[in-house]
């Protein structure tokens, strides 16, 4: 039984809910901006070399030989803390990130890191020129700043629909130290903007848009994709991003674009080569049956190769096969 001095009414019910959360909220502490925020004392300059592995001994299948040629776009690299994020995975892209991905243009990026430098999320954004094969170097140099100690970095895999390698937030302050060296391998992530499964594939929009995810040996699962290799349970790394932190006094540099920056200390990496195993077709249907009604006839049905096998793969089966059978006019004379 309720007695009437307990009874509350829903009004007020409401009314002191809300009361009750406006005083929580103004009794705890403010949530602080900048949780990444480094206490090192002062700035830190780094040297970052990007280096493109992709080459046709790791990357067998499709690779691109023409028009154009496998190559990297220019790197795009921001510094910034954590209130801004060039790109993660498992979240939908922005437009310049889609635009980068799918063109290798970069001036929406621009934009949207003027915006985030307004509201003091973003430190400086970075560019080197591009690659014009699958393996070789790009360079510059880095400014890290205590209230921005985080790097993203973003490089387009051309030819590709929306293909990319990247870094989402690395912190280069720990523990009130900027960190000496660090070297990351990089793998493909799909933009989710375009549903090419090739590297050549034409222009065919994903709509609506997917979030971004890592491209792998097994996923997307279908034989077509440019980078399913089902016998590897994790593909090569594509490229690597060494960074070393320089023992100079730091030059502040803005909007800093540099290729000339000799990778002195990259270290050479052996990597095995990728099998690639043959893909052939499905059987065709099978032909006549030609031969004498004496003997019986025989019959061939065919199939082709889809995929030539490269470094040791499984070689190709056989393309023809044939069968026993009775010739048709045999029959009619039966
Ligand atoms: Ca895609």
């Amino acid at each position: 039984m309720m007695s009437s001095d307990t009874f509350i009414p829903g009004w007020l019910q409401h009314l002191l809910i809300v009361l009750l959360k406006l005083t929580l909220s103004c009794a705890s502490p403010v949530r602080v901006a900048n949780e990444t925020a480094c206490t090192a004392r002062g700035a830190a300059s780094y040297i970052l070399v990007f280096t493109g592995h992709w080459s046709s001994q790791m990357f067998p299948k499709q690779y691109p030989l023409f028009r154009p040629p496998a190559q990297w776009s220019k790197l795009v690299a921001v510094t910034h803390n954590d209130q801004y994020q060039l790109w993660q995975e498992g979240a939908p892209a922005s437009l310049g990130v889609q635009i980068f991905a799918e063109l290798g243009v970069t001036v929406e990026l621009g934009k949207e890191a003027k915006e985030a430098r307004k509201r003091k999320a973003l430190g400086s954004m970075y560019r080197t020129a591009g690659i014009p094969a699958g393996v070789g170097h790009s360079s510059t140099e880095l400014l890290l700043l205590p209230r921005s100690p985080l790097l993203s970095l973003m490089v387009k895999v051309i030819p590709s629909p929306d293909w990319f390698v990247g870094i989402d937030s690395l912190n280069l302050c720990e523990m009130g130290q900027w960190k000496q060296e660090v070297t990351i391998d990089l793998h493909p992530y799909d933009a989710g903007t375009d549903s090419g499964f090739t590297f050549s594939s034409p222009n065919f929009p994903t709509t609506p848009p997917e979030n971004i995810t890592m491209i792998t040996s097994q996923r997307p699962n279908h034989p077509a994709n440019s980078f399913y290799y089902p016998r590897l349970t994790e593909l090569p790394p594509l490229a690597t991003v060494w960074l070393k932190r320089q023992t100079r006094s730091p030059v502040r540099q803005q909007n800093h674009v540099s290729n000339h920056i000799l990778p002195h200390h990259t270290k050479p990496q052996q990597f095995s080569e990728t099998p690639l195993d043959c893909e052939v077709s499905l059987w065709s249907s099978w032909g006549l049956c030609m031969g004498p009604c004496s003997r019986g006839g025989v019959r061939h049905r065919t199939r082709y190769i889809l995929l030539k096998p490269a470094n040791s793969g499984a070689p190709c089966p056989e393309l023809e096969e044939q069968s026993q059978c009775t010739p048709h006019n045999c029959l009619t004379q039966q």
